[in-house]
């Protein structure tokens, strides 16, 4: 198994996307565990491109291509979550989205999935969305829970943005808004007024149940 998921994270450092695909679709017809497929096997080789990216190993390209391949590996398993939906959820109605100025949509796909295998209806509003289309989505759609990403440390601040033209729109009051994202930190969130915050997918889910238990 462990050479499994070790060939799943090297698919995504080498870039390699059709190796990816076909790694996932392996995991799913031996009906793995989607969540240690992604933990244990590509997020590592995605986390790894970022450390060598860090230390100036690789460059935009190689990390572009192993988002590419991280992405095929997503697709298909992103769907098997969905697919496996716990009809008896909370059933509320979630919107998530990763801020303006921010492309990184890995990470808030992953959460969206894993909302819509507990149960919960998503809105995936996708990644780089000016505040004010989010703003006007909320209007529009009325989401219990309106989710924030940032991966940047310059997009954090759009989270803060966003909930204070929801005040300004009287809109507050009507959405619990969660944020998260490798920068982020709870205590981020407390600053900013955010009613919650998650580090992970898992936490996530627990998080949008608290919130209205
Ligand atoms: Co970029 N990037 N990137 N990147 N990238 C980071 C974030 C970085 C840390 C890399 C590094 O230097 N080590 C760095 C940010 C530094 C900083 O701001 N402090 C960085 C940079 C600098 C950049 C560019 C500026 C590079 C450049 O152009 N010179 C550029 C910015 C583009 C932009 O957004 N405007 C850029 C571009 C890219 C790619 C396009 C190549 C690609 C993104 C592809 C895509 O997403 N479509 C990319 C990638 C892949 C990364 C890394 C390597 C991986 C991100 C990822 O997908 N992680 C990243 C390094 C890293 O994070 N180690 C990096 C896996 C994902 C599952 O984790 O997103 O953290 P994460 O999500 C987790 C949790 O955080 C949580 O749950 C998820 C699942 O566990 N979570 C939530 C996330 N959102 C949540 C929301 C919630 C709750 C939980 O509620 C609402």
């Amino acid at each position: 198994m462990s050479l499994l998921f070790e060939a799943m994270k090297e698919s995504v450092l080498l870039g390699e996307e059709e190796e990816a695909k076909k790694l996932a679709l392996e995991a799913l017809a031996e009906g793995l565990n989607v969540e240690e497929v992604m933990e244990k096997g590509f997020l590592k080789g995605i986390r790894q491109a970022g450390d060598l990216y860090e230390e100036g190993e690789y460059f935009l390209p190689e990390l572009v291509c192993s988002a590419d391949a991280m992405k095929e590996a997503l697709a298909i398993l992103d769907s098997a979550l969905k697919e496996r939906k716990v009809e008896k959820g909370t059933e509320k109605k979630v919107m998530m989205v990763t801020v303006n100025g921010d492309v990184h949509d890995i990470g808030k796909t992953i959460v969206g999935a894993m909302l819509t295998a507990n149960g919960m209806n998503l809105i995936d509003l996708g990644a780089d969305i000016p505040n004010e289309e989010v703003v006007e989505a909320v209007l529009r759609e009325k989401p219990d829970v309106l989710g924030l990403s940032a991966l940047l440390t310059s997009t954090m601040e759009e989270q803060g943005k966003i909930i204070k033209m929801l005040e300004e729109r009287n809109l507050r009051d009507k959405v619990k808004v969660i944020v998260g994202g490798a920068p982020v930190t709870e205590s981020w969130a407390k600053t900013i007024g955010a009613d919650g915050y998650a580090d992970s997918a898992v936490t996530a889910v627990n998080l949008v149940r608290d919130l209205f238990n």
